[in-house]
């Protein structure tokens, strides 16, 4: 089977951040095998999360999302290579902390803290679709 190479946005979400785990983030990424393409640290505006988060407007946890991601700091990241937005939701684990596997960064290094929305240390693109949008969002120059 031949596969392209992808890329997918990562985002170290602000719990992971000032946790100090952007780098324990980044360096099973690599472990991986995937590349970092281009890196970048900053507290993104909302407007920027209505954009990325719009699949979510109407759930229950949108607005506690919204107010989460845009608390703080957030390492935003483009990775590369064969699979990675596949290969990097499976290092990433399940959504619920609680439930994601050991081994896993959400399953290793997540939990459940009581809040409305999940504080899950990290987002992945779930689809080639979903990558193109989300670095058109986070990286505007790459495209
Ligand atoms: P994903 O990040 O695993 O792709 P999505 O369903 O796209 O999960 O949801 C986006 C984010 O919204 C999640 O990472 C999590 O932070 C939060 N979230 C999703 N579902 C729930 C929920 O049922 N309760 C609280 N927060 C949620
Ligand atoms: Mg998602």
């Amino acid at each position: 089977m031949t596969t392209q190479t992808e890329r997918s946005l990562v985002l170290v979400k602000p719990d992971g951040f000032k946790r100090g785990l952007s780098g324990e983030v980044l360096s099973r990424i690599e472990s991986k095998g995937y590349t970092l393409v281009t890196l970048s640290i900053f507290t993104p505006d909302r407007e920027r999360l209505e954009r990325h988060y719009a699949e979510h407007q109407g759930k229950p946890f949108y607005e506690p999302l919204l107010d989460f991601m845009s608390s703080g700091q957030v390492t935003a990241v483009v990775i590369e290579g064969e699979r990675c937005i596949e290969g990097f939701r499976a290092l990433a684990g399940a959504t619920d902390p609680s439930v994601a596997l050991p081994g896993t960064i959400r399953g290793d290094l997540g939990r459940d803290w009581g809040s409305k929305v999940q504080k899950n240390i990290v987002h992945g693109s779930d689809s080639p679709q979903s990558s193109a949008r989300e670095i058109d969002i986070w990286f505007p120059e790459l495209v």
